[in-house]
Order: C-alpha cells, then structure tokens, then sequence
C-alpha cells in the first residue's frame, strides 16, 4: 500500500517550474489546471496518494529528431521535430501537429497536455498528444513542403498508427500537409489505414472535419449564451485570426445572425463596420489558405475596412470575442479594455489565446468564459469522428455529423456546467472543463495502478 504523499498547491508548482526550466508555455498550462484541481481533490485523499497529476503533468514521452529537406536552391535544411505523447489513460494519443517557426518543445507539451483535458470532455476515447516541427511554411513553394512533410513523417511513422497516436491538424498544417504526410506514411508502411485525420474527402476524410473547430466555438458560446437566455442574434463579435479556426468561427457567428467584425493574421488586424459577409469570408479563406496571402490586402479588395499594422483587435468595442489565432494573444491589458467596453462572453478557438493575468481578469468581471479546451474541442471530437468511420470503413453524411458535433457541445457544456456552477448563477467554465476532463482520466489511471 502507497504511503499518502500530499503536497500541497505552491510545492506542486514548485516542482513543475524545477523540473521544467525555461518552459514557460507549459507551465502556464499546468498552473491554470492545477489552481482548479488542487481545490477538487483537496478532500480526495486517493488522488493525492496516487500521485496522479504529478503523473499527468510529465508527458508519457517526448520524441525530438531531426528533419532534413532540400529547398529549391539545393540547400539542406535541417529543422527540428517533435511528437509529445502526453497521457494514453483512455484512448490512442490524438491531437495536431504544427509547423510554425515558434515552435518549442515547451509550446508542444503545454497542447498536448491541454489536449489531454480536452480529448476527455469530448466523450471519446481519444488521448492526448501534439506534434510540430519549427519549420516554417511562408513563403516556401508546394514542393519544399513536401519535401519537408515526406521527411518528418519517414521518422513519425514508427512513433504513430491507428490505435497507437492519430495525429492531425494545426496551425500551419492543412489539408495540403496532411496529404502529403498520409501518402508518405502509406508508402513507407504499405497500409492505408486511420493515421491521421483532417484527411482530404477522397481519401478518407470526414465531412465537417474543416469547418468543426470554428463552427464548435460558436456552438459554445451559443451555449453559454442560452444558459442566461441570451443568443449571438444581433451581437457584435471581434475575431483573432484568418485561417482554419477563425474563418469558419466568422462564418457560423453569420449563420446565428450575429454581426463578425474584425480577422487578423500575424501582421496586423482588419477591421470592418459593416461586418463580414459570407462574399467576404470566402475572399479571406481563398486569400489567406489557397493563396496564403495577407490580411493587409483585405482593406484594398473591400471598402470601407482598416488594416491595423502590428496590432490586435481586442480595442475593437463588441459584445462577444473568438481568439482563433494562437497561445497568449490576449493579455490582462487586453482583457481589462473588452471587460470596460462591455463585453459579455468570450469563446475561445485558439489554445490558450489568452494569458493566466487575463482569465483572472474575466473571471473577476464575472463574465461568460469559455476555455479553448471546451470551447474548441468540436475540431478533435470531428477527427474521433472521422477515426471511427475510417475503423469501420464508412462515409457519413454531412448532416448525421452536423447532428453529432452539435451534441458533442452540448454535452461538453453540460460537464462545465455541471462541474462549474457556483452556485449563484455564476459558471466557471474553465473550472468546470478542468475538473471534469481530469476526473475521467484520473480515474482510469487509479483503475491501472503505478504505471
Ligand atoms: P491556421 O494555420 O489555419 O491559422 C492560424 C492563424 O493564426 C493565421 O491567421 C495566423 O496568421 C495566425 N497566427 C499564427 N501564429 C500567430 C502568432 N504567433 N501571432 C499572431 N497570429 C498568429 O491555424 P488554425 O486556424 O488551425 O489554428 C488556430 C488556433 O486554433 C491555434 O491555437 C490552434 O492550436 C487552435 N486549434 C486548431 C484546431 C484545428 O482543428 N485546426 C483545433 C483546435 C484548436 P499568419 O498567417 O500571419 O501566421
Ligand atoms: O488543438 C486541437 O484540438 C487540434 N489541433 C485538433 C486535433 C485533432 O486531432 O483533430
């Protein structure tokens, strides 16, 4: 029988800073879990026993090498990639992969523990992982990226497989990368088999796998908002981003008749009075996917708009706010200027868009918080989707998925809600994501012993 070893809160963290130096993405991560688990199992002697989120919060395994490719001058390049394995506890590693050149270890495994949570609130057995490279893909032609996805897979590929770890999808990986990484890991393996998901439709890709991140953080803050008898109808929305994530979240916010008024990119931030219409929408995907333009261009093509050089749209008066971009994009400052002009609800599509100081600063303003790993999670619940038609060797309709993804936010709500209630009509929604995506996991790792 283990001998209880309660430590309590600041010499938990204490050790993660110890252990993970320099690690600063990551240590957030765990920070911002640990403060709502801590008061969770406070009473709980058995999690403490059994040490479970000191486990949780050491990756399973982290695997870096080194990718070689040749640019189209005939120089070699080597960068470096990563797959974080973080906690298999109740399905395959799952989660993306990301080429960007700020990629670091520590970035990787603060996604793939927050992938962790995020997986477990799906429903699905799914666990979490995240993979990248530091690799970046502006402004280099189709053939160097394939050159560098052929290369980064013929070392992934012992690492993954079907129930082993699915990779899929992030920032700077679309279906473009992911094409060329499946049909590098079917060359070199001789299966076709469910390795990575974001597939394109011919070839085993599921329906609604695109639009579902964007599309699920709009379904969240719709929820959100019907829990107080609200609805997005008539809102104004201020959006971070332009690719995958914030293109569809503007299109949905359209849908449910809600007005999208700014989309940024790295280099600044577009805003628009009138509002994105679908027309518009489609010009950004067209723009900022097929021809990986800029958002500077925007406020040539449409009249009426302002392009914002090196800033962030978050001074951008509106009711509701998506960051869709990237981690700690939206700081205290930030979050204090959309809280004094009077924002009511903030869902977010991005990992971790928004800093430790800012969710306090929302959480004192007491307004309807939806953590990305909540909020975004329509995205990797499609890929379990998508794993599941390609196991059973079937397409389903875009409506059935429809259905589905709908559900699955709705469920993923329920556990917030169920988790995060305090009682007095307020719901701590990242309290609530965080207890109840470590309760599922935690208890499936009591029921393995010390492993
Ligand atoms: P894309 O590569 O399609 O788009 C990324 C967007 O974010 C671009 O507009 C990009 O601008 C901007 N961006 C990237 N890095 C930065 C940065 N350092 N500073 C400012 N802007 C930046 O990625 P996705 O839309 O897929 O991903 C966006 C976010 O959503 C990420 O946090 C990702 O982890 C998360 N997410 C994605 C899911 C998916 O299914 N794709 C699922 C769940 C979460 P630029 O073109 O200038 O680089
Ligand atoms: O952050 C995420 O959830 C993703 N990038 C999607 C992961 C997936 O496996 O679909």
């Amino acid at each position: 029988m283990a001998v209880s070893d309660h430590v309590d809160f600041a010499a938990f963290m204490e050790g993660v800073r110890t252990r993970n130096p320099g690690q600063t993405e990551f240590i957030q991560a765990v920070q911002e879990v640990a403060e709502d688990i801590y008061e969770f199992i406070d009473d709980k002697e058995q999690y403490h026993t059994a040490q479970i989120l000191r486990r949780m919060a050491e990756p399973d395994r982290v695997v870096s090498f080194r990718v070689c490719w040749e640019d189209d001058t005939h120089r070699i390049r080597v960068q470096r990639g990563w797959r974080v394995q973080s906690n298999n506890a109740i399905g395959p590693y799952k989660g993306g992969i990301r080429f960007h050149p700020n990629v670091t270890e520590s970035i990787l495994k603060f996604l793939a523990f927050e992938q962790t949570f995020k997986n477990s609130l799906t429903g699905l057995p799914m666990g979490g992982a995240k993979g990248g490279a530091d690799f970046d893909p502006k402004g280099k032609s189709d053939a160097e990226v394939m050159r560098f996805c052929q290369s980064y897979m013929t070392e992934l590929y012992r690492h993954i497989g079907p129930d082993t770890d699915v990779p899929a999808g992030d920032i700077g990986v679309g279906s473009r990368e992911i094409g060329y990484m499946f049909g590098q890991y079917k060359r070199i393996t001789n299966r076709w088999e469910g390795v990575l998901t974001g597939k394109g439709r011919e070839y085993g890709g599921s329906e609604l796998r695109p639009e579902a991140t964007g599309y699920g953080a709009v379904y969240f803050l719709q929820d959100m908002l019907n829990h107080k008898n609200n609805s997005i109808e008539g809102k104004t929305v201020v959006i971070s981003g332009s690719g995958n994530v914030a293109t569809h979240a503007a299109e949905q916010i359209l849908k449910q008749g809600g007005k999208v008024l700014t989309l940024s990119d790295s280099g600044g931030f577009v805003h628009d009075p009138e509002g994105f219409t679908q027309e518009k929408i489609d010009w950004v995907k067209d723009h900022k996917i097929k021809r990986r333009g800029r958002m500077s261009e925007y406020a040539n093509e449409f009249k009426g708009a302002t392009y914002h050089e090196g800033l962030r749209p978050w001074g951008v008066p509106c009711d509701l706010a998506m960051p869709c971009a990237t981690q700690n994009e939206l700081n205290e400052v930030e979050a204090k200027t959309l809280v004094s002009n009077g924002v009511i609800a903030v869902s977010e599509g991005a990992n971790m868009p928004t800093t430790l100081e800012g969710v306090h600063v929302f959480h004192d303003a007491r307004i309807m918080y939806g953590p990305g790993k909540a909020a975004n999670a329509g995205g990797v619940a499609v890929s379990g989707l998508e794993m599941s038609q390609n196991a059973e060797r079937v397409s389903w309709n875009h409506e059935r998925l429809g259905t589905m993804l709908t559900e699955l936010m709705k469920g993923i709500h329920s556990q917030c809600v169920e988790y995060g209630d305090q009682g007095d009509g307020y719901v701590d929604y990242a309290k609530g994501a965080n207890i109840a995506g470590f309760k599922k996991v935690a208890d499936a790792m009591l029921a393995y012993g010390v492993v």
